[in-house]
């Protein structure tokens, strides 16, 4: 029995362990516990078998329409798009297929914010930002004259919105923040944060690289303007990225990348642009690793994006309580699990972080340790770097347990 079969109330976490083969390897002597899915997620045999049978079958070059096989990898590509719209509750026709997050929050930066936007607006960002989602907002800042202010983080790792009335106030065009924390799990109220914004007619930009693969996600009850995330935090391969955007934004927005694929007319001195969202997808796309996203979208569907947040959110209630009653472990984030998803990020007191990934690592626990693309979030919260643990609908309180007893180790070490 698969996973794909069990339909009760609960996540039947063993059958859903038995979907991902590298689950199953021992590091180190020791059984893998992956707590490092904020990172990159595992992926399931399903997702494997989709990229398999894409390169076996059917691979050809696609929206070229003359021959058979490349008829069928256009019907693969373009499947993808709608399959990843029915999963976000969006509409296709805004939703282009790029390789990330990092990529789809480029295009929105070049393309809405320093092609459509006047030297003296401001762009509204937040303090705990993945670099993804601050670069790219300076660099359009820097070429067209923009403002960038920010919304600042509470010490219990909330959003402070105090001063969100006075920041969405003229010349704010653009909200841009993460709907999940990479680092702190903070999931934000994005519903009034994207209502307060419209009713000021400023758009939102939402970064749900940490929602889409962790919690269920309607771009149409969310009602943002731009959403971004990449499929191989949910179960997908690398090189499968969203960007969903209004349909009308796309029209007026020009491309990001020229080339092959995106135009509808060139001459050697001009050329005019294919509809949208194919004026956004310039060159070869990456039909295998869409097709891979294509079928972890039906991975989770049939297991329910509810009950896989559900389970994240016993495991990380389970973690905070263990790292909570641990004597010289400092936790960020909120503690109140109604504020927060499955990112849990601790340093062990005197001892550094990446010490701790690497002595966890000896007993098999893989967590992430450094500044996670998150150096302004590091200095907010003053340390260098931090451990973090992440966890997925693949782990188990027992996993939670041996991180426990992995860190016991390291406090004995360094003691
Ligand atoms: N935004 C957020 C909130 C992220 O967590 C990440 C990746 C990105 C954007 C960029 O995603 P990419 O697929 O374009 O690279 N976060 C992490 C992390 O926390 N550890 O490694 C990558």
């Amino acid at each position: 029995m698969t996973s794909l079969d069990v339909a009760t109330a609960t996540l039947d976490v063993a059958a859903v362990r038995a979907d991902f083969p590298l689950l199953q390897r021992r590091v180190n002597g020791h059984p893998l516990v992956y707590l490092d899915s904020a990172a990159t997620s595992q992926k399931p045999q399903q997702v494997l078998d989709a990229v398999d049978n894409y390169y076996r079958l059917h691979n050809a070059n696609v929206h070229r329409g003359v021959h058979t096989i490349g008829n069928e990898a256009t019907d693969i590509f373009e499947g993808a798009r709608t399959r990843v719209a029915r999963f976000i509750d969006a509409p296709a026709e805004g939703l282009v297929l790029l390789r990330n997050t990092t990529e789809a929050l480029n295009l929105v930066a070049s393309s809405y914010a320093r092609e459509l936007l006047s030297p003296g607006d401001r762009i509204v960002l937040t303090e705990m930002e993945h670099h993804s989602n601050l670069v790219p907002w300076q660099l359009a800042a820097e070429r067209a004259g923009l403002e960038l202010a920010f919304l600042r983080v509470n010490d219990d790792g909330t959003l402070d919105l105090s001063g969100l009335d006075e920041l969405l106030a003229p010349p704010t065009k653009l909200v841009s923040l993460s709907h999940q924390s990479n680092v702190l799990g903070t999931v934000v109220p994005l519903r009034a944060v994207i209502d307060a914004a419209h009713e000021r007619d400023v758009l939102v930009c939402v970064d749900a690289a940490q929602s889409v693969p962790h919690m269920p996600v309607s771009v149409r009850d969310l009602d943002c303007d731009f959403l971004a995330f990449s499929g191989h935090k949910m179960c997908a391969p690398m090189g499968a990225g969203v960007l969903w955007a209004r349909p009308e934004l796309l029209q007026r927005m020009p491309p990001f990348l020229g080339g092959g694929s995106m135009i509808l007319r060139v001459s050697l001195e001009k050329s005019t642009w294919s509809t949208v969202p194919h004026k956004f997808e310039a060159g070869t796309p990456d039909v295998g690793a869409a097709a891979g996203l294509a079928a972890a979208c039906d991975y989770f569907d049939a297991i329910g994006m509810d009950r896989v947040h559900a389970h994240e959110q016993q495991l990380t209630s389970h973690l905070l309580s263990l790292l909570e009653e641990m004597d010289g472990i400092d936790v960020y984030g909120p503690h109140d699990m109604s504020a927060r998803g499955g990112a849990v990020s601790f340093n062990v007191t005197d001892v550094h972080a990446h010490d701790v990934g690497t002595i966890l690592d000896r007993q098999g626990v893989a967590v992430r340790a450094g500044h996670h693309c998150c150096q302004p979030l590091m200095k907010r919260l003053g340390v260098a770097a931090t451990a973090r643990a992440s966890v997925y609908l693949y782990n188990t309180h027992e996993e939670i347990d041996a991180l426990g007893d992995a860190l016991a180790e390291v406090r004995r070490i360094f003691r």
